[in-house]
């Protein structure tokens, strides 16, 4: 292939990939055995601003099936709720678990 034809078809790929949309990303609630189900709905409604019957029927997903989806964001949004939820956890003294992943 000739030079001229691989440095367009570089520039192309370059300006496709600009011009895609920005990854999201979901957050994650694990389950446990000893946060209480009161905390989880209060993180769901204050963290993640669901109503509580939103907030009630993610968190008995969550203690149904393991782990269930918070919210989906930027992936600058979901590190800041990840580290909110660790950190009110913390405070709170709970063992809940929030990671991230591509949507
Ligand atoms: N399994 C917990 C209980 O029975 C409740 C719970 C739900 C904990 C969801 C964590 O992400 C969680 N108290």
């Amino acid at each position: 292939m000739a030079d001229r034809t691989r440095k367009k078809e570089q520039e192309d790929t370059l300006t496709r990939e600009r011009t895609e949309e920005p990854k999201k990303y979901k957050v994650l609630l694990l389950n446990d055995d000893y946060t209480s189900m009161e905390f989880v709905v209060w993180v769901l409604m204050n963290v993640f601003r669901h109503s509580q019957a939103s907030a009630t029927r993610v968190m008995l997903h969550i203690h149904n099936h393991g782990t269930g989806v918070a919210g989906i964001y930027s992936r600058e949004v979901a590190e800041t709720r990840v580290a909110q939820v660790k950190q009110v956890a913390k405070e709170a003294g709970h063992p809940l678990e929030c990671t991230m992943e591509p949507e």
